[in-house]
């Protein structure tokens, strides 16, 4: 039988050469790596082009009427540890070509808008321009995740102009309302605050009431907003 000590002792020796071997990964992309880093500059400028397609679409829908249908725009490129993280439970290939052929969410630009009408008439006029192409759509509003998670989730491909060359670049698109993106938030900040512990059906329960009462804020929200336009 295995000594328990000696089962121990190999955990850990395992467990901090794994640290050592992703540590010294994410090192190497993040710093080292000059076709890493010009990805993740395509990457940024992606989003820069997919908030100002929003921007422009938020100033437009405000004209001749005083409700903007987005709220806040926030944007995030993925971190190196993310990234690593994903292409391991995947079974891709470590290299910058699969991160770019695997990884469709290194780009994310959240949307959050006023109504959940807005969600669906800012996707419609984003759809329609023609750099644009629509590679996967996600409705987790008209079929919301068991753990009661919504949001309309996009990805799309659409170009950067550089220099010499023109790019497609693969953007994860999130839309939400308000309520929609307060629980998301909390939804998250819980589960990761209790990372290393086992979230108890009591507390599922509990965000699944949480997120079944934002459903019907949006839906009461909506109704206000259709009689007073
Ligand atoms: P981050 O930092 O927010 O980007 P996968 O991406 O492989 O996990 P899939 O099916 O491609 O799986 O993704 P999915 O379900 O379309 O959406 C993934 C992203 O949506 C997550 O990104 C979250 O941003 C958000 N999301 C999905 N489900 C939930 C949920 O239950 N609660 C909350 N708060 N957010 C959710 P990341 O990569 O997890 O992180």
């Amino acid at each position: 039988m295995e000594d328990p000590g000696q089962k121990a002792l190999a955990t850990l020796r395992n467990a901090v050469a794994e640290r050592i071997t992703r540590g010294k990964i994410v090192d190497k992309l993040a710093e080292f790596s000059y076709p890493y880093r010009e990805l993740m500059t395509f990457y940024r400028c992606a989003i820069m082009e997919v908030e100002t397609k929003f921007r422009v679409l938020n100033e437009e829908f405000t004209l001749g009427d005083d409700c903007n249908p987005i709220a806040t725009i926030k944007t995030r490129l993925k971190s190196p540890e993310s990234i690593l993280e994903k292409l391991q439970r995947r079974g891709a290939p470590f290299s910058v070509e699969s991160i770019e052929e695997n990884i469709n969410d290194i780009a994310g630009v959240r949307v959050i808008c006023s109504f959940q009408s807005d969600i669906y008439m800012l996707v419609d006029a984003l759809l329609r321009q023609d750099d644009v192409t629509l590679l996967e759509m996600k409705d987790y509003i008209k079929n919301p995740k068991p753990n009661g998670y919504r949001s309309l989730h996009l990805i799309i491909s659409t170009p950067i102009f550089l220099h010499n060359e023109k790019r497609q670049m693969k953007v994860e698109v999130q839309l939400r309302t308000l309520a929609m993106d307060m629980w998301a938030s909390l939804e998250h900040q819980i589960r990761y605050k209790k990372e290393n512990e086992s979230i108890t059906e009591s507390i599922d329960d509990q965000l699944l009431a949480c997120a079944e009462l934002s459903a019907e804020v949006d839906r009461r929200m909506q109704r206000v907003h259709d009689e007073t336009m």
